[in-house]
């Protein structure tokens, strides 16, 4: 079984590993110059030339390229390969306007299919563990992804799609699961029902690998602890191949990202200025191996920043610390930039867990703001606290946090939906009145 943990190119010198971007890089441009029409319009409009990009320090002469850019060409407009040259689409969810269309050649999906195999290695995963998928399956790159990373390894993989938690814990318990891949706030629903149930004896989950959402720190030991596992993080997106852009070792502190395949910038998402190691800004990806949909200069939105600090599993891959969440994630509400992670942070320091909903809204010119939370059954149970003085201290800790009022209604166990999915935290109704 070939082992997807792969040294010669996770643990490469970082001078080698950059030689190796440059080549790839310059025969990208070049591809993607002849190839892709809209490429080319946008270099000649940019004044570049293929030849101008001698290596990864020209990177910056390229113009950046944007969602609006994808949905512009939907669907065909930024194929590189005769479309008989494809063998599979993904595509984003396009709740927020026309769907966005990935394309993919056999090398494509294998390559991509390598960089979940090495996900799954990193938090552990061999060809002795039965690999749970319980990412969607279908359009979303979720399940598809680990699914093929995980044969690759050779793990017994269960491809279970969401939902059914109760058929979910019954093949984990009769079929042993090893490794659960999932979003987050699934995982915690999971968690939470394995508590119910009193089986976290009877399962044999040792890894979780968890991504497609932004989660919090708090989350993490929260999942830790319902299910016995060690958690770790998993990023992608669809426009640049799905999950296992980056993905955490065993140290849990950032994510590598797979330099042999994409190159990420940290820009100032207002001016396009690319931003020093170690500054917080947007990361923008250029893909140096992709055939059919080859991007360069990616805008993905997502905040965050990058380190090439030595991290101590070998991998020289640069990291990524967790997206806060993409940049029209972010809310402005009294004026006050507010993150919903930020929310979640105190609810959880605060003994909650993620079930919660942030409503935003506008009576006359004023914002509101009101985050309803479940108590957990043990808060329930417990009438030596008062409802109004669980709310009075979140209250307090929301403020201190934003520096904003904030409502607060702690409500009864189970009385938020649960997310199978990518779970939906915010329901901002000012959208309503525009
Ligand atoms: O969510 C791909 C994926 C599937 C990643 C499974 C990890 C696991 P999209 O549906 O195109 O693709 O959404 C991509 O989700 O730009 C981020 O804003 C967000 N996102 C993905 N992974 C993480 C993560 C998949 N680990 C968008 N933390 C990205 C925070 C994440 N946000």
């Amino acid at each position: 079984m070939a082992n997807y943990y792969q040294p010669e190119i996770e643990t490469m010198p970082v001078e080698e590993l950059q030689a190796l971007q440059s080549e790839r890089l310059v025969k990208q441009v070049r591809y993607v110059y002849d190839n892709v029409e809209f490429y080319r319009n946008r270099m000649d409009e940019a004044g570049v030339k293929p030849e101008d990009v001698k290596g990864i320090e020209d990177l910056y002469k390229l113009p950046f390229i944007n969602k609006d850019d994808l949905r512009d060409q939907y669907p065909y407009g930024l194929l590189a390969v005769p479309l008989n040259d494809c063998v599979r689409i993904q595509s984003t969810s396009g709740t927020t306007g026309r769907r966005v269309v990935a394309f993919y050649t056999q090398e494509d999906i294998d390559i991509w299919e390598e960089c979940c195999a090495r996900a799954i290695m990193a938090a552990g995963g061999t060809d002795k563990d039965v690999c749970h998928v319980c990412y969607g399956y279908g359009l979303f790159t979720g399940g598809p992804g680990l699914n093929g990373g995980s044969h690759k390894v050779g793990c017994l993989t269960l491809p279970m799609s969401s939902g059914n938690t109760e058929r979910q814990l019954q093949f984990m318990e009769d079929l042993g699961s090893t490794i659960l891949c999932c979003t987050p706030s699934y995982a915690a629903n999971l968690g939470e029902a394995v508590t119910e149930r009193g089986l976290k004896d009877k399962i044999k989950l040792k890894a979780g690998i968890f991504g497609a959402e932004p989660w919090t720190e708090e989350m993490r030991h929260q999942i830790e602890e319902t299910l016995g596992i060690r958690a770790y993080d998993i990023y992608g997106l669809t426009e640049i191949s799905g999950p296992g852009v980056s993905f955490e070792c065993e140290e849990q502190a950032g994510m590598h990202i797979q330099e042999d395949h994409f190159i990420p910038e940290i820009i100032d998402p207002k001016t396009g200025e690319v931003l020093p190691e170690g500054e917080i800004g947007e990361l923008v990806f250029t893909c140096i191996t992709k055939k059919a949909f080859p991007l360069l200069r990616y805008r993905t939105r997502d905040l965050c920043r990058l380190t090439r600090k030595k991290c101590s599993c070998g991998r020289t891959h640069i990291r990524m610390t967790k997206p806060m969440g993409r940049s029209d994630d972010m809310m402005v509400v009294k004026g006050v930039n507010v993150w919903p992670s930020q929310i979640e942070a105190v609810l959880l320091k605060q003994g909650y867990q993620a079930n919660y909903q942030i409503i935003v809204d506008r009576i006359g010119s004023k914002d509101t703001i009101e985050v309803q939370v479940e108590m957990t059954p043990e808060m329930a149970e417990d009438t030596s606290v008062a409802v109004p003085v669980r709310e009075k201290k979140l209250v307090s800790g929301l403020k201190s946090m934003l520096g904003i009022g904030v409502d607060v209604r702690v409500v009864e166990p189970k009385s938020i939906t649960r997310s199978e999915g990518k779970a939906v935290r915010v329901i901002d109704k000012r959208h309503l009145y525009q």
